[in-house]
């Protein structure tokens, strides 16, 4: 592709409209979470709930939990979570590997770092519409390699939901949702379309990064980016001498409301305290949290 024709893929570019640093912080021993979308000031960016990136080191995680009417995503960075869930369901996501919650009427289950040291990676949270809560829960996961993933012009791009470059993610997104891990070279300039109206965020892991004009001043690693909803897509640029590594996140808002307790996310008080007593009685889909 020559010059020209990159700089026509899109025409209105989404503008940064704000941007927070992500401090790491304790939540148990071994523990650590720079928790972006999700923390107090800014608990929900619609259809996203949650995104952490999290530090476990061995022995700890997250022992039995429940979830109930969201989607939650765990993406390995660095290291191998193991987990197990009250069917029986259970494995290993490896590094670089992915699974895909969906939640629905309710799962209970651990994720627990597994084997030595420190693991790394990004768990998303993503809101069902009331339509999708109660469904039967189920899991799509795949590992390092079949994760799709494109190189050119100084971009590597690893398409965890959606399309990049060409290369479409087999996940199947009941809200959605367009998930990317980019990795620019010095000197590549990305532009990446991002569906009108969608909710959009950048999350940088690694290096420095212009984003969404080009006379921006650069974003260092574990900032958080939330971009403008007008504009057809964003672009950045890597000016620096080093690789620059972020997550771009996009979903279609789903625009009801939204009411949380803990890993509960329903759409009335009425069916959080519903929820709550399935819960405690084992039943509604929590059956089998008997044992
Ligand atoms: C939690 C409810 C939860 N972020 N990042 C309440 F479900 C959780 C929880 C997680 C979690 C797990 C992993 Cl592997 C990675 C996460 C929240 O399990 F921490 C609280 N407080
Ligand atoms: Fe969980």
């Amino acid at each position: 592709m020559s010059k020209t024709e990159i700089s026509s893929v899109l025409r209105e570019p989404r503008v940064v409209v704000r941007k927070m640093l992500c401090l790491s912080q304790r939540e148990e021993p071994g523990i650590f979470v720079r928790r972006s979308i999700g923390r107090f000031e800014f608990s929900y960016f619609d259809p996203f709930l949650v995104l952490d990136d999290f530090s476990i080191t061995t022995p700890a995680g997250f022992p039995d939990h429940p979830h109930r009417g969201f989607e939650s995503v765990t993406y390995m960075m660095q290291g191998n979570i193991k987990h197990e869930d009250f069917t029986g369901h259970k494995g290993i996501v490896r590094e670089g590997g992915l699974q895909w919650m969906t939640a629905g009427k309710g799962i209970v289950h651990s994720e627990m770092a597994e084997g030595q040291g420190t693991i790394k990676g990004l768990q998303l949270w993503i809101n069902l519409s009331s339509k999708h809560k109660m469904a039967e829960p189920s899991y799509q996961e795949l590992p390092s390699k079949d994760i799709a993933e494109v190189e050119e012009d100084g971009i590597k791009v690893r398409v965890i939901a959606g399309e990049a470059l060409g290369a479409k993610s087999t996940i199947y997104t009941r809200t959605p949702t367009l998930f990317l891990d980019f990795t620019l070279k010095p000197g590549a300039h990305l532009q990446q379309p991002i569906p009108s109206m969608w909710n959009s965020f950048i999350y940088v892991l690694e290096g420095e990064g212009v984003f969404g004009t080009q006379e921006s001043s650069p974003t260092k690693a574990f900032h958080v980016l939330l971009l403008g909803p007008s504009g057809d897509g964003v672009e950045a640029w890597n000016q620096s001498s080093t690789p620059l590594r972020f997550v771009l996140v996009a979903g279609e808002p789903i625009g009801e409301p939204v009411v949380q307790y803990g890993p509960f996310v329903m759409n009335t008080k009425e069916e959080i305290d519903q929820t709550i007593d399935d819960f405690e009685n084992c039943t509604n889909g929590f059956e089998k949290a008997k044992h």
